[in-house]
């Protein structure tokens, strides 16, 4: 039997690279360029497996071509918000993604940022390399302490919970979550959380507010100026989740006008162009999209999406469809 046609529409760790080819007829993109609307429509009448990433638009502008030859997007990564489910299930593709191998490390950025922010590391570290350090003083850089104090959680899943499991059992936060659906009393206890009905009632609570909930048109815009204006004047708010689920231009008012105490982002609405809105905030922290950026976690989600691809050609149901 032929072996099915695979499209890698970016560079992965070569490990899993040889992998897919070993199994499958495969086409990489070795020189990594992301591929445009056009590209896609005319891969879909060719291969019968994408595996796309958070950079390619899967919109009806790259999914509009009739009777396509492609039955799966593996997506190599957990947020599909890059992918309209709706036509790409209407067109009966099955969409997998790559939960669970990400979530320690995507937590382990998230504790980063907020570290970062609290501690005031970016500006510490530009200063020091702008060579305009003049040494040690009571009152330089103070920061924020994190030890002790609460952490909000909004979306309470695999991310959330490791967010939750650092930051109460290393750093003895109290944890508040919030989540769309009720969390298992025996999954909150375990970091000593407590389930709260509303991100409304969350706000003004917290220290400091992690986002950990899908992106997509049902988030979009969920922390927007209303929110921040809930939260406290010293408070911070991270995003290792997705962009849109925080309004950029209202969040550059909260960090201008100092009605809030700082925040850190590794996601964008639109990445890689990064609202200039944001740019000047001293009190904003920034990184490139790193959270599942280790060697172990790249290599663990392509193996995932290898995992999806056997069960699904084998006609298994692929243990992680999302549609
Ligand atoms: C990935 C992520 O790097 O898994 C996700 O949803 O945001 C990141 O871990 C990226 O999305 C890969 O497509």
């Amino acid at each position: 039997m032929a072996k099915p046609r695979v499209l890698v529409t970016r560079r992965w760790p070569a490990a899993v690279e040889a992998r897919l080819s070993d199994l499958f007829e495969v086409q990489l993109n070795r020189d990594d360029t992301p591929m445009r609307p056009e590209d896609f429509r005319a891969a879909m009448g060719q291969y019968d497996a994408i595996l796309p990433t958070v950079t390619d638009k899967l919109g009806a502008p790259s999914l509009d071509i009739e009777k396509p030859q492609t039955r799966i997007f593996a997506n190599y990564g957990v947020g599909f918000s890059h992918i309209d489910v709706e036509k790409a299930s209407g067109q009966g593709i099955v969409i997998t993604n790559t939960p669970d191998v990400l979530s320690e490390c995507t937590a382990d950025l998230a504790m980063t940022l907020m570290l970062m922010a609290a501690r005031r590391a970016g500006e510490g570290e530009r200063e020091l390399r702008a060579g305009k350090w003049t040494g040690w003083r009571p009152t330089h850089l103070v920061g924020t302490k994190v030890s002790g104090k609460t952490l909000g959680i909004i979306g309470y899943g695999r991310i959330g919970q490791e967010m939750a499991r650092r930051a109460h059992h290393g750093f003895g936060m109290k944890i508040l979550a919030y989540n769309r659906s009720p969390v298992a009393p025996e999954v909150l206890a375990q970091c000593n959380a407590t389930q709260v009905a509303s991100v409304d009632e969350l706000l003004p609570q917290c220290d400091f507010v992690s986002l950990h909930c899908p992106g997509g048109a049902a988030n979009r815009h969920l922390i927007d100026s209303r929110r921040l204006g809930l939260m406290r004047p010293d408070a911070y708010l991270i995003n290792t989740a997705r962009g849109e689920v925080i309004d950029e231009s209202a969040l550059a008012q909260a960090l201008w006008f100092e009605t809030i105490g700082g925040a850190a982002l590794d996601v964008f609405d639109g990445e890689p162009d990064i609202n200039p809105q944001l740019r000047d905030s001293d009190r904003l922290v920034m990184l490139p999209h790193l959270g599942s950026a280790t060697r172990e976690a790249r290599e663990a989600m392509g193996f995932r999406v290898i995992d999806n691809l056997q069960d699904f050609f084998a006609g298994r149901e692929p243990r992680d469809r999302v549609n």
